[in-house]
């Protein structure tokens, strides 16, 4: 990475990796890792068939044209998508109101009575950012494929998610190793509706600002055991909040089985425990609830060597850097 110096208000310059200051500084930020596209993993369902590569590379054209400011362009899902979503959906439907966590449960109610959830469509992601705009003010913005923790935590700093909008392969529904827009529609839109949960979101990508290598691995472990698989404690229950159980009915009946392990959640160990992001996790991390998991969050966060602090600014859509010390 390329570093930059910051000069703050007292003169003193800081070096710091470089990163986006202002939000249409994220059409820089759109570097993918390619470790599970079907073109080049031949574990991958997609591996094989000519026409879902095809349908992958025009989707992921649009992602590469899209510009800051841009309309989220519309995607006709074909029917064999669309049977896709429905049955990821219909379980989703099914096993939500035993084991997601109220949060989600809030917002899945509300995609509901608006009609963005329906089991005979997809909904676009420019009607799910309206929608989040209204809630929380995320909005997205469309991703090619697996992004760089770097790329992909800077734009939450934003209040941007980015978003694949591609959809995972007929023949396996139940679990994907990559993102796909119906995890992102399942797992992460719904609890990026959440005031408490967005903050928390925001705040892990605040942190990852100019932040070491070393530091954006922890960031992004952190990120990996709460977002991505996270459960949390609902009176004396443990219920998912992780974005990669709730749109993953296999892993999610296995997070909650006794086959796998639960720890609690503590950033300064949690953010050092190796993952694999093949098969399902063997451990995951329980928190007492979102508040407490963005308490401990913070305090974790301020032991960080980063010499400046960020702040968001959201009327000008910019971040703001202030010295610390
Ligand atoms: N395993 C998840 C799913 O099947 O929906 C996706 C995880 C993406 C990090
Ligand atoms: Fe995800």
């Amino acid at each position: 990475f390329s570093s930059i110096n910051l000069l703050a208000d007292n003169n003193i310059s800081v070096k710091a990796p470089w990163f986006p200051k202002h939000a249409s500084e994220l059409d820089n930020c759109n570097h993918l890792m390619t470790k599970y596209e079907p073109d080049l993993d031949m574990n991958h369902p997609g591996f094989a068939d000519k026409v879902y590569r095809q349908r992958r590379k025009e989707i992921a054209e649009i992602a590469f044209a899209y510009k800051y400011g841009d309309p989220i362009p519309y995607i006709t899902y074909s029917d064999v998508e669309v049977k896709t979503w429905r049955s990821v959906f219909r379980t989703v439907q099914d096993l939500a109101p035993k084991h997601a966590c109220a949060e989600y449960r809030a917002a899945f109610q509300k995609l509901q009575d608006e009609q963005i959830f329906v089991d005979n469509r997809l909904p676009q992601l420019q009607e799910m950012s309206d929608f989040l705009r209204r809630n929380t003010g995320f909005t997205l913005r469309p991703a090619a494929g697996l992004l760089t923790a770097r790329d992909f935590l800077a734009s939450l700093a934003f209040r941007i998610f980015q978003s694949t909008q591609y959809v995972r392969h007929v023949n396996s529904p139940y679990h994907t190793p990559e993102p796909d827009c119906i995890h992102e529609l399942l797992g992460h839109m719904p609890l990026l509706a959440d005031p408490s949960f967005a903050q928390f979101s925001q705040e892990i990508g605040l942190a990852s600002l100019g932040a070491s290598d070393e530091e954006i691995e922890k960031l992004s472990t952190v990120y990996w055991f709460t977002v991505e698989f996270g459960l949390c404690k609902e009176h004396g229950q443990i219920k998912a909040y992780g974005a990669g159980l709730l749109s993953s009915y296999g892993e999610l009946l296995h997070a909650i089985s006794d086959k796998c392990e639960h720890r609690a959640f503590e950033p300064a160990s949690t953010a050092v425990q190796p993952y694999q992001d093949q098969e399902y996790q063997p451990i995951y991390y329980v928190a007492e609830s979102f508040e407490d998991a963005k308490d401990k969050f913070r305090r974790w966060v301020s032991t960080m060597s980063r010499p400046f602090e960020v702040r968001f600014n959201p009327h000008t859509e910019r971040v703001e850097i202030l010295d610390s010390v």
